[in-house]
């Protein structure tokens, strides 16, 4: 007699004794602890290359043609970066993206007086063409695909990229690439936005007009859930919310007048992908099956419309700062989860990503561990490898399911548009986000070497630093020279047709600003012409509450420094007042977020900063509110710049008094550095925000138990 399930149960339970195996996950899919063909009778996924695609939108997949190796890089200027990636390219890697530093993203040349702290931190600064041509100097932009990440400066950026290809020679019908043009998820996450929701709209729809007409090789967008898996949404809400992105992308060309199969070949997608294996390869093809679904309701014919391709990035959140070594293990499990799930183009991070901008040595890991997998171990010379395994059949199925219901969510809500407005897909994956710092916090999400096997000490490792203010002098240098060097008067008449093209709602503002900047406009200049009719968008953060509390009843410890803080109250006749800010034109919020709603449920009054907040404005936000202490959080290496700027500017203030911490990504080797300047706490990737929290009343002058 064959055995089923049920006699697998019985003989497992006998075995552990009536433990429970059974392991909710936190989309809430129970993950039975073994799977069979009775899990699966209903499953046939089909075959590679065939509709829904969740077997992978090619027949041959990596049997034919491996997956790209596509490294994102960029940092300082354009020569350097230009230098790195050529050294890149000679190595293996097989296609380029490119980072752009936070000034370019948010739309403000380099001699900006926002932009101090950022300018070649965290990406490469451009400012004109000339950087541009610099940054592609010896890479035939006619054989070369380019991915560029960039939402919020998107026109002026692809303008810049166009023309100079034109220097090159290249005429634009040969550009093969992606830009990332997915302005929905920065309201929802990623806040690299510029523009409000309804022009930024309108910018999309230019893009995949113009694309659509000229560049045939070119994927308009790349629809990215990466941020929301970052920001720390669950897969089902990475999924839904996506694929409800896409929807929206197509249903707007649509309306715009462009024929489905016209641009949809051309969307593609991006996946961040984590350290839960087979619920991250599940996702991957639940999402193919599910946009197959999605463009075949809009009435697409071309089978090409409805595949979905995509890119993918291991988990910046899930690198750490201690023990760093380990996020080369953890890089490599979320790399094959990737391939497994059948990726088209995938970025593995580097080891030091959690606390720096990857040095050569780091980065050389990094792309030798898609090269191991790709030439060593075989994964490629099977397609889908894992199609009919009963547990990925069954999670990939529970995962459409599950999206379905928050999908039908979002087309009750009238679509992502109003749904984002609305601001529930953000609160729900910051609750999520929340959820999951407390399960690391307390141990019950083990971390190796943060949460569990910690070293009694960290080892050093080298990482790389740039001169900010070197890279904003010679940018400031170059863009005087463009300046001087340019027919001013037809660089203006090009600057007033976009503006005209804005306001009225005439012509493609692609097509405009593709003239502006073959007459060097600047992409502050390009941004301000659109700037001027639609405004700049701002937005407060507003964290959930309640989280952190619920998931910590009865712990001694959090209930230790609840009392903390009411003795502190009880001492101030207020509750203590923390600020939490984002100083520089870095939008991540996930950890500024997270400090919040933790803050205020143990029961601190918190006051969340605008994004994008210069020192001064910080300063001033603070003594208006009377602050205890402050919380700058920085992820883009602006840290040394803006924080003690604004420890000067307390000071001068007459209030030294005002305790400021840091936390975020900042290297241990410049703690020393912050120390000096006056920040009284550090709080790296893997803090404990408990005693994070217990430290900050010590700083308040409480004697708070260790
Ligand atoms: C591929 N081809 C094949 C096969 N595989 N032909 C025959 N048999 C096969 N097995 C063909 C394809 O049809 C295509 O030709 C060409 O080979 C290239 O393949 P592809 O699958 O289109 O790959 P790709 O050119 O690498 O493009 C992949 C994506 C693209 C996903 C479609 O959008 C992309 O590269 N995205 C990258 C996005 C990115 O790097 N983002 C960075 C995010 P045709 O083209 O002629 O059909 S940075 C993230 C940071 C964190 C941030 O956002 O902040």
């Amino acid at each position: 007699m064959v055995a089923k399930k049920s006699d697998w149960h019985e003989k497992a339970d006998k075995e552990v004794r009536g433990k429970d195996l059974a392991w909710e996950t936190p989309e809430g899919i129970t993950i039975d602890p073994v799977y069979t063909a009775e899990d699966a009778a209903d499953l046939d996924p089909g075959l590679p290359g065939f509709a829904p695609y969740t077997r992978g939108p090619y027949a041959s997949m990596y049997t034919g043609r491996p997956w790209t190796i596509r490294q994102y890089a960029g940092f300082s200027t354009a020569e350097e970066s230009n230098a790195f990636y050529r050294r890149n390219l000679a190595a293996g890697q097989k296609g380029l993206s490119v980072a752009f530093d936070l000034a370019t993203h948010r739309g403000y040349d380099s001699d900006h007086p926002r932009v101090v702290g950022d300018v070649g931190k965290a990406g490469v600064a451009i400012d004109t063409v000339r950087d541009m041509e610099i940054l592609f100097d010896q890479i035939p932009l006619d054989t070369m695909s380019v991915s560029m990440t960039m939402n919020g400066a998107v026109i002026p950026v692809l303008a810049f990229y166009i023309v100079a290809a034109e220097r090159q020679g290249v005429s634009q019908d040969k550009l093969a690439g992606t830009i990332q043009n997915d302005i929905l998820k920065e309201f929802m996450v990623r806040n690299t936005y510029i523009y409000p929701p309804e022009p930024s709209m309108r910018i999309v729809s230019d893009i995949i007009a113009y694309t659509s007409a000229n560049m045939p090789k070119f994927n308009s967008i790349s629809i990215s859930g990466y941020h929301m898996h970052e920001a720390g949404a669950t897969a089902v809400q990475e999924l839904a919310f996506t694929i409800a992105d896409g929807k929206e992308y197509a249903c707007r060309a649509m309306e715009a007048g462009l024929d489905i199969d016209a641009f949809a070949p051309r969307l593609s997608f991006f996946w961040g992908i984590g350290m839960n294996f087979f619920m991250e390869i599940a996702k991957m093809r639940a999402a193919r099956h599910l946009w197959h679904d999605v463009m075949e309701g809009l009435g697409a014919q071309n089978p090409k419309s409805k595949m979905l391709r995509t890119h993918c990035q291991t988990s910046g959140v899930s690198l750490q700062e201690q023990d760093p070594y380990n996020n080369v293990i953890r890089t490599t499990v979320e790399a094959m989860a990737a391939v497994l799930g059948g990726t088209q183009s995938l970025h593995t991070n580097a080891l030091d990503e959690a606390i720096a901008l990857p040095s050569d040595f780091s980065a050389r890991i990094a792309r030798n561990t898609q090269l191991v997998i790709q030439e060593e171990t075989g994964v490629t010379k099977v397609a889908d490898p894992l199609g009919g395994s009963y547990y990925v059949e069954s999670l990939t199925s529970a995962l459409i399911e599950e999206a379905r219901k928050l999908l039908d969510e979002v087309e009750a809500a009238g679509g992502m548009t109003q749904y984002v407005a609305s601001g529930k897909p953000k609160a729900q994956i910051e609750m999520a986000a929340a959820a999951k710092q407390a399960s690391v916090d307390k141990g019950e999400t083990v971390i190796v070497g943060v949460n569990k096997y910690r070293l009694p000490e960290e080892a050093d490792i080298d990482t790389l630093d740039i001169d900010n203010h070197a890279v904003r002098q010679s940018q400031i240098a170059r863009l005087g020279k463009v300046r001087e060097g340019r027919d001013e008067c037809a660089c203006k008449a090009a600057l007033d047709a976009l503006a005209r093209g804005a306001a009225q709602k005439e012509g493609n503002l692609l097509a405009l600003a593709v003239e502006a900047a073959r007459h060097d406009a600047t992409l502050g200049e390009i941004s301000q012409a659109m700037e001027d009719s639609y405004g700049r968008y701002d937005t407060v953060p507003k964290p959930v509450r309640g989280v952190f509390a619920a998931a910590y009843e009865e712990d001694s410890r959090y209930d230790q420094v609840v009392e903390g803080v009411r003795a502190v109250e009880r001492r101030l006749g207020r509750a203590p007042k923390l600020m939490v800010a984002k100083m520089g034109q870095d939008g991540h919020d996930r950890g500024a977020n997270v400090i919040a709603s933790a803050f205020a449920d143990m029961g601190f009054e918190v006051i969340s900063g605008p994004l994008f907040q210069t020192p001064e404005e910080t300063r001033d936000m603070a003594l208006e509110n009377n602050v205890d202490a402050i919380g700058a959080s920085s992820l883009a290496a602006g840290h040394k710049t803006l924080i003690p700027g604004l420890i000067g500017l307390l000071r001068e203030a007459g209030r030294p008094d005002i305790k400021v911490i840091a936390g975020g990504v900042i290297p241990q080797k410049d703690y020393d550095f912050l120390r000096d300047a006056g920040v009284q706490g550090i709080y790296g990737p893997g803090s404990n925000v408990v005693e994070c929290a217990a430290d900050v009343l010590r700083l308040l002058g409480h004697n708070m138990p260790p």
